[in-house]
This record gives C-alpha cells, sequence and structure tokens, in this order.
C-alpha cells in the first residue's frame, strides 16, 4: 500500500504488522503447565463472563461453583450467547477469538468446539496464538505468595524468553500481619513490627525473585483508599523496601489503581468492583521520589484526565492500559484520544490483562483497531495543518505505543 492510500487504511495497516510487547498478562510461560489456560471452556468462564452471566441467569451460585468447569462454561453459554445476544465486549471478544482461528460459532455445539480444541498440542496452538495476535513479547504476573507458580520457579524449568517476569507484591504491602510469617518460613528475617532490619530482609527477599523471575518491573494493585504518604504498614514498606529495592535494580514501580476486592464475594473472583481513587497520593509519590519511575493504570473513568494531567508534571510516570472495566470500545477511544491530546506518543495505550491466552487475539485485534481510530484521526488534523505524515513517522509511533515506549521508560 503507498503512502497515497487513505490514512486510516495505512494507519491499520501498519499498526497490524507492528508486534506488540503486551506489559500486563496473567499468562504464564508454557514450561508452566498447569497454570497456562486456553480453550473454549477457559474462555467462557473468564471472570468478566462469569459477571456477566449471573444477571442473565437464575442458578444458584453454589450450584454454579460446585459444577465442574465445562457445566459451568455451559451455564455461561446459553446465559450470554444462546438466550441474549452477546454484545458485550467480553461477549464479543469469544467470537472474535473462534472467528479468528477459522471457527463458525453458530454452526458449532460447545461439544464440538471442545473437539476443536482438543486437536491442539499446547506448544502448537500458543504459537498459532502468538502469530494471530502478532504478539512479540508477554507480560507475565508473578507472584512469589502463589505456592502453584512458585513450585514451579523452583523446578528452574527451561524458560520461553517471550514470557517476561514481574514481580507482583500485593500480599507483602496490602497484609503485612499475613505476609511477615510466609517471609520467615522462607528464610527472611523479618520481625511483625516494621523496622530497618525488616525493611533490610524485605528488599532482600525483592532481589531474590526480581532475579529468579528475571522480573521487568514491580508491580501493585491498590484499592481507591490508598493515600500516600500515610501512616500504616502499606506506605512505610513502600518507602522503606520497595522503592529502594526499585531503585537498586533500575526498575519501574506499577501502581494499578482503585480496585475494590470482593464487593460481591458471592460471585469470587468475579466479584471485584471499582472506585474513584485520590491521585494526590500518586502525585505525593511522584514528587517525593524523583529517582524512582511509576507505571500506573487507573480503573476508575473518573480518574483518567487526572492521571494524564499528572503524567504532563511528572516525567517519571508512564499511564498504561485501559484496565478491565475500561476496555471497552467507547472508553478506549475516549481515554486514547485524550491520552495522544494531552502526552502525544509518550504512555502506552494498552495491556491485554489476558487470562486465557486465546483472549490475547480478541483483545488485540480489537485495541490495535481502537487505537488506529484514534491515531488516523490525530495525523489528518496533522495534515489539514500542513504536516503530512510519512509511513516510516507511522511506523515510528506505532512501535512505541506497542510497548516500544514503555520498555524505554523501563530502561531509562
Ligand atoms: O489485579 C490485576 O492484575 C487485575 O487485572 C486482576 O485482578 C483482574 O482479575 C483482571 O483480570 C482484570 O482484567
Ligand atoms: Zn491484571
Amino acid at each position: 500500500m503507498s503512502s497515497t492510500a487513505p490514512l486510516s487504511a495505512r494507519v491499520e495497516r501498519i499498526l497490524a504488522a507492528t508486534p506488540v510487547h503486551d506489559i500486563h498478562t496473567h499468562l504464564y510461560d508454557p514450561a508452566f503447565t498447569s497454570l497456562l489456560s486456553w480453550g473454549i471452556d477457559e474462555q467462557l468462564t473468564y471472570h468478566y463472563l462469569v459477571s456477566e452471566s449471573f444477571r442473565q441467569m437464575d442458578v444458584p451460585f453454589d450450584r454454579f461453583w460446585n459444577a465442574p468447569k465445562t457445566e459451568q462454561a455451559e451455564f455461561i453459554w446459553n446465559a450470554l450467547f444462546v438466550e441474549h445476544s452477546p454484545v458485550s465486549e467480553a461477549c464479543r471478544g469469544v467470537l472474535t477469538t473462534l472467528n479468528a482461528l477459522g471457527i463458525e460459532p453458530r454452526k458449532h455445539d460447545l461439544a464440538s468446539l471442545r473437539n476443536w480444541f482438543a486437536a491442539w498440542k499446547p506448544a502448537d496452538f500458543v504459537e498459532r496464538v502468538l502469530s494471530l495476535a502478532n504478539v512479540a513479547s508477554i507480560g507475565m504476573t508473578n507472584s512469589p505468595f502463589d505456592d502453584e507458580e512458585r513450585a514451579y520457579w523452583n523446578a528452574n524449568l527451561p524458560r520461553d524468553s517471550r514470557f517476561r517476569g514481574a514481580l507482583r507484591i500485593d500480599p507483602l504491602i496490602l497484609g503485612w500481619s499475613e505476609a511477615a510469617p510466609r517471609l520467615r518460613a522462607w528464610g527472611y528475617a523479618v520481625s511483625n513490627e516494621l523496622n530497618q532490619a525488616t525493611a533490610d530482609e524485605v528488599r532482600r527477599f525483592l532481589a531474590d525473585y526480581t532475579r529468579k523471575y528475571g522480573a521487568g518491573y514491580c508491580m501493585v494493585s491498590l484499592p481507591p483508599t490508598f493515600s500516600y504518604p500515610a501512616a500504616g504498614d502499606t506506605a512505610w514498606l513502600i518507602d522503606h523496601a520497595v522503592l529502594p529495592h526499585c531503585r537498586d535494580h533500575g526498575q519501574p514501580f506499577a501502581l494499578m489503581m482503585g480496585v475494590k476486592r470482593a464487593v460481591n464475594p458471592l460471585l469470587r473472583m468475579a466479584g471485584d468492583g471499582v472506585g474513584r481513587s485520590d491521585l494526590t497520593a500518586l502525585q505525593n509519590l511522584c514528587a517525593a521520589n524523583p529517582a524512582n519511575r511509576f507505571a500506573v493504570t487507573c480503573l476508575a473513568r473518573e480518574n483518567q484526565h487526572e492521571l494524564v494531567v499528572l503524567a504532563r508534571k511528572f516525567r517519571n510516570l508512564h499511564p498504561f492500559g485501559c484496565w478491565w472495566f475500561t476496555n471497552t470500545p467507547q472508553l478506549i477511544e475516549e481515554i486514547t484520544t485524550m491520552r495522544l491530546e494531552l502526552l502525544g506518543t509518550s504512555f502506552t495505550p494498552q495491556h491485554s490483562d489476558a487470562r486465557v491466552l486465546d483472549q490475547l487475539i480478541y483483545k488485540w485485534q480489537h485495541s490495535r483497531a481502537l487505537i488506529g481510530r484514534c491515531l488516523a484521526r490525530k495525523y489528518e488534523t496533522l495534515e489539514a495543518a500542513g504536516w503530512p505524515v510519512t509511513d516510516a513517522e507511522i511506523q515510528r509511533d506505532a512501535t512505541d505505543l506497542l510497548g516500544g515506549g514503555f520498555a524505554r521508560f523501563c530502561h531509562h
């Protein structure tokens, strides 16, 4: 396609052909066999769909949770695809994924879809998905506090270098009284009381797991009530352990702000909600710690504008992603356009947050199309102002937006 083709088509083509470095997912290196989810039952029982399905079916919670996964998938398929139209973003995602894999879902029942997936060897399916989604690397979420995952790390398995480590520390800084005995059991001489000797041991713990995972950054999700500076364990551990650790290891600290865990525990993992954060906490973090870098996503729509304005003020702040309840076409367009208009290309518009390998296909197909639309609209306004955009410039920007800018931010 020549540079005389319509701008929107050039942007679309270049974005589609640019491999993405997906900076945050819940996927695992295929060597971690039991942890890598894929297939139709996993897609259908994704927690986004679980919460939507309970609105459309009257199955008691216990009945659902006690059912085997195949039956849970059937409940959801019937409620969200058969008895109602699958117009939600998460439902549409299943259809986009099946379609890209060459499956016509209306010609199948769940049993035959299962057979289709069962014919794949996991390693081949990984290649198929990464190639269809044009994903070059995958940021994992690695938690030392996850027993199943820790066993794989201790086994020193041969690794797939496309799956990149990230050190996740929610239990450490959000629940110190439960974390402390676990650290002690793993050989770190921490006390329940927070003091300098304990901070040093927490730093040793963070350093050990950073090395084990080859972690590129350290990450936490935070409730809307998070404040900084503050009395209390969380801010103390951030100041005395996490931020010094990040400085020592040249790592950004990634914050996912605004999640209210277990708003409805009956929904289990699907029961988390959203709340508006006070971004004064983030402003204070960025201002008080100029030698640290912060990669930040906010869950509340109401926080998006403030996050972007803060990023204009602090070069050590990199906004990323349209997370979870903001990963919908309408909000991606709104947030991405706002970011482009206030930050240029100095942010990372999206991460997939995929939990099921197959979801990389739809999450990136949908996001690439929306990012392309927002970008093309901006280029059109440049052309109108006498600044025609070349393919090489579009390529440079696409590479930055799909992970290149984040990599630079991490290695600054
Ligand atoms: O904390 C997180 O990393 C969240 O992304 C998850 O907790 C959440 O369950 C999710 O998958 C959202 O997309
Ligand atoms: Zn996540």
